[in-house]
Parts: C-alpha cells; structure tokens; sequence
C-alpha cells in the first residue's frame, strides 16, 4: 500500500515537474537539511528573543540572535489538530471538515493521495523523519489497530521515519510509536482504547480525583496513567506507556539519532515538542527552574531540546548547511484543563507578549507565533516584519528545491521562500485567521477584519458585529475602527468571502 501510495504521488510530481523549464528547476534547486522545531501551544511572548524577561531561554535566543526573526508569523489556527493538518496540507483547515482538535483514536484525517510538505521533500531527495507529537489521527476509517500495524499515518505521507504520540500528552493512548508499532508493547497486555464509554478496570480521575498528582480544573477526568488522569480511556500496554517527565528526553534523544543518522544526505526533521503543553510534567532537573511556575519550567525544557539540536549540528559540522525553523501550533494558554499553578506562579510573565488573546481566540494571540529562520551564511540574521504562514512551508520548500507541486494540491501555500531567505521584506499580502473552530479573522497589511458570529467560546473573541483593527498602531486590538472605517470593514469581509469562495492561491502576489 505505502509503494502505491508513493508511486502514485510520485507520477503525479513527475507531471507537474515536466512542465517546469529544466533550467529554472536546476537554478532554483538547493538541498540543504532541514529542521523544523514546532513547540506545542508556545506564546509569542514565551521567550527571551521575543521579549519575555521572566524566563531564561538562551538557546532560542541564540536562535533568535543568528537568524531572522519574525514579528507577524501566523499558525493557520489557535489549536493544533487544524493548524498542523494546514502545515503539511498547505491547505486552511477550515475548508476541511474534521480537522479540529482530534481525539487520541482518531483515524488518519489527510488524504495520502495528496503531497505533503514531507512528501515533497522526500521527491526532492531528503531522507525525512518526524518526531514527537502528531495530532493528525493514525489508521483507516475504523481508528488505528494499536496491537498491529499502526497505518496509514506519517509513513504514508511523505515521512520515512516517525517517533510519535498519536495525539496529546493529556490524551490517550499514552505510549509512542515508532513506524508502524508501538513501543515495547508486550502482546500479553494488549491496549484498548475508547473515547466512549470507560474500559478496563484502571481508575479514572472522576471515580478516583484522591489518586492524582495534579488536580483537575476541567475534563481530564479519564484513565489515571501515571498519576495523572487523561482524556479518553485505555487499557493494556504498561510496558509500554510513557513518564511524562522523560518525554523531553526521549523526543530529543530520537530527533538526535535522525540527524546523526542521517549526515551524508539531505534531511528533513520535524520535531515537534510536547512541551510546553499539558500536562506540564518537566523533568526533575527543570522543577522549579523558571521562576514562573510549571509553565515556565517547561519552556526552559523546552529550551533545552532546542539547545541540543544545535549543539548536534555543531558537534557535527552541519550548521552551516541546515536551515532551522523554530516555531509553534498555535498561541500560549495558562489554565488549560489541569490545577497545575500556571495562573497562579506566573509572576508577570506574559505569554503572549503584547498580543490580545492566546490559544482558541480569533485576536493575534491566537495565531501569531514566535517564528525564527536561521541559515548561517545565507540568512542574514535580524528581524521581519513580512506576513508568512507555517502553511507556506509546502509552496516555499517546493521552491527551495526545485519541485513542482501538482495542480490542486496545497492550495493555500503560498510561495513566501524570499521572505524566508530575507531577500524581501514582505511575505503574502493576506491571510485568514481562524480560532480552531468556528470563527474567521482575515489580515489585509495592517487591517485585521473580525467577522461577526457568535460562538459557544465566550473568549474566543467573537461578537454580533464586525470588529476591525488597525495593527499598525494597535496591535493589542483594542481599538474596534468597525463603525467608524465601514469602508474597510466591508472590503476585508468581501476579501474574505473571495478566500472562501475560491479555494486557494489568494494570497500569492
Ligand atoms: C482541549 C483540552 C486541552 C487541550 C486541547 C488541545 C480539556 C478541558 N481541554 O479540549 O487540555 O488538550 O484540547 O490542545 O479537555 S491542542 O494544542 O492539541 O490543540
Ligand atoms: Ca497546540
């Protein structure tokens, strides 16, 4: 199944490939590795570079100070699910149906017939690998048979490698898989999972809350895994279940072996962190290290594994030719599910730096990211203010090495390599921002267009009317221009409705 899968794409590329004049595809052709870090629900305010002076991050900063930096870097969506389906797709996720926050036996939501950003780069040459979370579902129409082959998921995308958690650290089931298993599953102790009705005879955080090593402040209340209760429940599998405090280290142990494994070839890595989502559960050794509570513990975590990532380039001599981006799902949350004192240590901490909102909201807290390029000797290190997408990577990795990618594929990547690369300044020229359900918001420049809708989510910064702000002189949206600027009110929601309409390509120039 996977060689027709990949035979199938692969004729597909070739097509599109034939139609690129040979010299504009040799002169636009380059290879070198490429990184790409996505922490999980990190702030635009949640490090040093990008402002925040409550907690340390040296290695992101050393990130920060030998790249380029983005100041106006958007996620597709405030939640994972649909903006991690937008980053490998290049398609919003809005105009998919099933691609909000995904439960742990979800089945695989992106069509293998289709490329991927992996997919493309793995027709481009580069040995490719995930690591960490994914999110995107695993299995055909009936879930993912946890006990067998675990399939169709990254390895049919376009991966040739994954070190995975189906979904969630606070979802089950909590064990990784590497390929197509699960590791160190003893077939004795077959797992079950169900998002129904509880199975197994473990307890749950509802029946047992005494058991817990954190407490609960919503849902979570499923079966107790290590202390900590989860969503959904699970049975079977103990040799083969994860501690959460050792999650950082093996993620990053894993994404050290693909690059050492991988020096003779050009590779793509995608490591995506767990932290600094829930459950934050940091290692001994990052317990109390932030001065900003849990929260802040797992972002100097999180640091760490950016800092070990470098140094391997570095021990390596494979700095210079490895493009690494640092980015993240979606914007920061304090309270999210667990009592884990997030609130309550932050100690003036702002997560989302000067941004309204954060994580589910439509305001830029949302969906503007921290966002850093760097690639010694060809990036110039300093700071942009272009408008790019974590979207774009289909369209602009495309372009960086010479693939053509096939009429209908990835249809809202748009080609933002120049603005990558820091040879222009400006990025796309619009972008449809979305809170991970249902609402919209559309950027035009420095407008930023609110539609009007209410939903269940009363912060999710919805309201009867438009809201319209002008970024340039506030970012903080706090300023709704909507009833004295209708004319631009209405060109936005028109500009909008065009995105829906037409189904890609809107933001290219
Ligand atoms: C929510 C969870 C939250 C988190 C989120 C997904 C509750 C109360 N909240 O439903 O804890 O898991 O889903 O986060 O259960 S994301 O970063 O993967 O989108
Ligand atoms: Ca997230």
């Amino acid at each position: 199944m996977k060689m027709k899968i990949r035979l199938y794409r692969t004729a597909r590329l070739l097509l599109a490939g034939a139609l690129l004049p040979v010299a504009m595809a040799s002169a636009a052709t380059q290879k070198p590795n490429i990184i790409l870090i996505l922490a999980d629900d990190l702030g635009f305010g949640d490090t040093g570079c990008y402002g925040a002076t409550k907690i340390s991050t040296p290695n992101v900063d050393r990130l920060g100070r030998q790249g380029l930096r983005f100041t106006d870097a958007h996620a597709t969506s405030a939640t994972c699910t649909p903006s991690r389906y937008s980053l490998l797709t290049g398609e919003y996720p809005w105009r998919k149906k099933g691609t909000g926050v995904l439960p742990g036996n979800a089945p695989l939501i992106i069509d293998t017939n289709h490329v991927t950003l992996a997919s493309i780069l793995q027709q481009a040459g580069y040995h490719t690998g995930v690591v960490g979370k994914w999110h995107l579902g695993l299995g055909g129409a009936g879930g993912a048979d946890w006990n067998g082959e675990i399939k169709p998921g990254p390895n049919e995308l376009g991966f040739d490698y994954s070190f995975i958690m189906a979904a969630t650290g606070d979802r089950v089931p909590c064990v990784y898989i590497e390929n197509h298993r699960v590791v160190g599953l003893d077939p004795k102790d077959p797992i079950q999972v169900s998002y129904g009705k509880p199975i197994g005879d473990e307890p749950t955080g509802k029946q047992h809350p005494e058991l817990l090593k954190m407490g609960l402040s919503a849902g979570h209340d499923g079966t107790i895994i290590d202390g900590i209760s989860r969503i959904g429940f699970m049975t079977g599998g103990r040799t083969a279940r994860w501690k959460d405090e050792d999650k950082a280290d093996t993620f990053t142990q894993k994404a050290v072996s693909f690059i050492k494994q991988n020096t003779n070839a050009p590779f793509f890595l995608y490591f995506a962190t767990h932290d600094p989502h829930v459950p934050r559960v940091p290692h001994p050794r990052f317990v109390g290290k932030s001065g900003t509570g849990v929260r802040g513990d797992v972002i100097v975590e999180f640091d760490w594994c950016v800092g070990e990532i470098l140094s391997t380039l570095d021990k390596l001599n494979l700095a210079s030719n490895t493009i690494v981006i640092l980015s993240s799902d979606n914007g920061p949350v304090l309270d999210d599910g667990y009592a884990d004192g997030a609130v309550r240590d932050l100690n003036g901490h702002q997560a989302a730096g000067p941004l309204r909102g954060g994580k589910y909201t439509i305001f830029e807290g949302g969906t503007r990211v921290p966002f850093i390029v760097r690639w010694p000797g060809r990036v110039t290190p300093g700071v942009s203010d272009a408008l790019v997408c974590l979207m774009d990577f289909p369209a602009s990795f495309a372009a960086l090495t010479g693939q053509k990618i096939p009429t209908g594929d990835a249809p809202d990547s748009v080609n933002v390599l120049a603005a990558l690369l820091g040879d222009s300044k400006t990025g796309r020229e619009k972008l449809v921002e979305h809170n991970g359900a249902q609402l919209l918001g559309f950027r035009d420049g420095q407008w930023k267009l609110i539609e009007s809708k209410i939903v269940a989510n009363p912060e999710a910064g919805s309201a009867k009317s438009p809201q319209l702000f002008n970024l340039a002189d506030d970012l903080g949206e706090t300023k709704n221009l909507n009833a004295t600027q209708p004319d631009t009110s209405r060109k936005l929601s028109d500009e909008l409705d065009a995105v829906k309409k037409a189904g890609g390509r809107v933001g290219q120039k």
